[in-house]
């Protein structure tokens, strides 16, 4: 049985991993509608990712006898300059992400429960990993600058970094 901490923790950890499915879809849509074809795949990968991630939070609660909420979700941005500064957003927001997993865990070791730290170790790797890719991102996009032919380039290769999990 969860504690009542835990599961409002949990719950608003719900809320979190559904909010990022929905800023990263409305990403997808920027992107395909300016012709950025390998990076609205990639955001509707990641789009997908969240929700999973999302899954397994409420699963995890119902499972352990607690309800899992879902609640009204803040609308996201869904306009940007440059695909540069969405890619920044992107980054920024896996760090935010990052940050609430953490103050979690924390909680669970406040309140002994060791079962959800366990559980939540999963996050806790899956997001050294976004967060790396996101910052790998950024460099390339660095690098590129406002060369259109790297635009090119970059917007075909990002298909290969599509992970779903
Ligand atoms: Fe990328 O955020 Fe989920 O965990």
């Amino acid at each position: 049985m969860l504690s009542k901490n835990i599961e409002v923790a949990l719950n608003k950890q719900i809320r979190i991993e559904a909010e990022s499915s929905q800023t990263y879809l409305s990403m997808a849509c920027w992107a395909e509608i300016h012709g950025l074809e390998g990076i609205s795949q990639f955001m509707y990968a990641q789009s997908e990712e969240e929700r999973i991630h999302m899954l397994k939070l409420i699963k995890y609660v119902n499972e352990r006898g607690a309800s899992a909420e879902i609640s009204a979700l803040k609308a996201p941005r869904n306009n940007y300059k440059t695909f540069k500064e969405m890619f920044e957003e992107l980054y920024k927001h896996e760090v935010f992400v990052s940050d609430s997993i953490n103050e979690l865990v924390h909680i669970t070791f406040s309140e002994k429960d060791y079962a959800t730290h366990n559980f939540l170790q999963w996050y806790v790797s899956e997001q050294i990993e976004e967060e790396a890719t996101a910052k790998n991102i950024l460099d390339k996009i660095n690098l590129i600058g406002d060369d259109k032919g790297g635009l090119y380039l970059f917007d075909r290769d990002i298909q290969q970094m599509i992970t779903v999990a």
